[in-house]
């Protein structure tokens, strides 16, 4: 499907909810934020929900935007349009009143399963925030906006700043500079918005990442490097979203390959699994192996296990089996 298509088809719409992932980024965020911007320039009614509120560093993301705590009853009413979800399971609790209600999707994941009635994917887009760009690139050239508005390029600019790593992941492509170059032509607050992006954090998020440095092993002569974090390491206070950023860590140690951050969850024997590759290593092979996804360099999974040993030997198993 082309971008015009998609405008126009959604132009033929109204009462948009703009729905992101559970575990919401920034390319989520900033995406479903622009795109209700943009729709309500357009004159029409736009909300965005996300199946678990994003995280407070990116608070600044929907100052202006009105996100929903829950999902209306009659969804049959509104048109539904999924951005950055690969498939229905990323929908997490609210999967089961979603199904399909879903009228569109907009997407970047080469992995995924259909789930609308409508679906623009662009694997080779860095970011969902790529395709948000050229939807109101097209609404401008075809005069239905008079202009890019700054607010919104701030939001396009931060979802694809995060998708890539403050543009360092393989992901980057020339289209992906020049996007951001339009968007810097509209004098956005680019350092500020990485600023909070990428060299913000909380004290207790530093913590975290202070205790997985200590915690961290390494295996097959540094190449995995990896840590379990356990219901324990969270007596101190931290929280498993403090975790967040903790896998970069891992990742920056010379010589790894693969990186890995198993948290406990509070339901007990479940972990959430953050998987980072350097050089071009597949983790989202890694991750579909458990029934997880994601993109080439960076993606997660969930593991069911009694204990901490398990959850690691599974997932040294698993990268032995692939890549030793
Ligand atoms: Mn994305």
């Amino acid at each position: 499907m082309e971008i015009r298509e998609l405008f126009d088809a959604l132009m033929a719409r109204d009462d948009f909810i703009f729905i992101g992932h559970s575990h919401p980024d920034g390319d989520c965020v900033g995406s479903g934020a622009a795109l209700a911007s943009l729709f309500s320039n357009l004159g029409k009614r736009t909300a965005l929900f996300f199946p678990e509120p994003p995280p407070r560093r990116l608070a600044f993301l929907t100052e202006n935007a009105p996100v929903l705590d829950a999902l209306p009853s009659d969804l049959s009413a509104y048109t539904l349009v999924g951005e950055d979800i690969a498939s229905e399971t990323q929908l997490g609790d609210s999967r089961a009143a979603l199904s399909g209600h879903i009228f569109a999707r907009i997407d970047h994941h080469d992995v995924g399963m259909p789930y609308a009635e409508v679906e623009l994917v662009r694997p080779q887009a860095s970011a969902t925030g790529e395709i948000v760009y050229e939807l109101f690139a097209h609404a401008v050239e075809c005069g239905a906006l008079a202009a890019f508005p700054k607010a919104a390029a701030a939001c396009i600019y931060a979802a694809i700043s995060s998708d890539t790593g403050c543009f360092k992941y393989a992901n980057v492509t020339p289209k992906t500079h020049k996007i951001a170059a339009e968007l810097l032509a509209l004098s956005i607050p680019a350092g500020k918005i990485n600023r909070l992006l990428f060299d913000t954090k909380e004290a207790s998020q530093i913590s975290a990442e202070g205790l997985v440095a200590r915690k961290m092993k390494t295996y097959f002569d540094g190449r995995l490097c990896g840590v379990v974090i356990t219901a324990e390491d969270y007596a101190g206070g931290l929280e498993m979203s403090d975790f967040e950023t903790a896998v970069d860590i891992v990742r920056s140690l010379r010589g790894v390959r693969c990186a890995f951050v198993a948290k406990a969850s509070p339901a007990r024997g479940v972990f959430r699994v953050s998987l980072r590759g350097n050089d071009g290593l597949n983790v989202a092979c890694l991750a579909q192996k458990f029934g997880g996804g994601g993109h080439l360099a960076a993606a997660g999974c969930t593991i069911e296990a009694a204990e901490e040993d398990a959850v690691s030997a599974a997932l040294i198993n698993a990268y032995a089996e692939e890549y030793e």
